[in-house]
């Protein structure tokens, strides 16, 4: 078992960008599986989602992708299990299923990509009030 955890870091200052740039010069993809985009996206507010989609920048190994959904006050969410796109490999789906109520929430989640690491990392969206 690889218990390799990796959260993957933002840069946050230049210097630490101008490191990554001379270390990552000969590629600019990440080294490691990671999120590339989602919807929501992170930090959107929006309206209830009907459901949560992850593109991760590699397939994630079967059976490795976790998604959480958690609410403001720390408790899960209930949801569907993740489901990997038909038409996309790299894109993983959850179904929310009911009508979240206002506030923020954290979608955590892991996932193995071609490496065989654990990755985990999450990102915060707002659920509008309706109006
Ligand atoms: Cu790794």
């Amino acid at each position: 078992m690889n218990t390799h955890i990796v959260k993957h870091a933002r840069i946050r200052t230049p210097a630490l960008f101008a490191l990554a740039l001379i270390a990552g010069a000969a590629t600019w993809a990440p080294r490691h599986f990671t999120l590339a985009r989602s919807l929501p996206s992170a930090d959107a507010t929006v309206a209830s989602p009907a459901h949560l989609q992850l593109w991760f920048t590699q397939a994630p190994q079967e059976g490795s992708v976790s998604i959480r959904l958690i609410d403001a006050a720390g408790d899960a969410v209930d949801t569907g299990e993740p489901v990997r796109s038909a038409e996309d490999a790299k894109l993983m789906e959850v179904e929310v299923g009911h009508t979240l109520s206002a506030g923020a929430y954290t979608v955590a989640w892991r996932g193995i990509g071609d490496d065989g690491h654990v990755v985990r990392d999450d990102f915060v969206f707002t659920v509008q009030a309706e109006r």
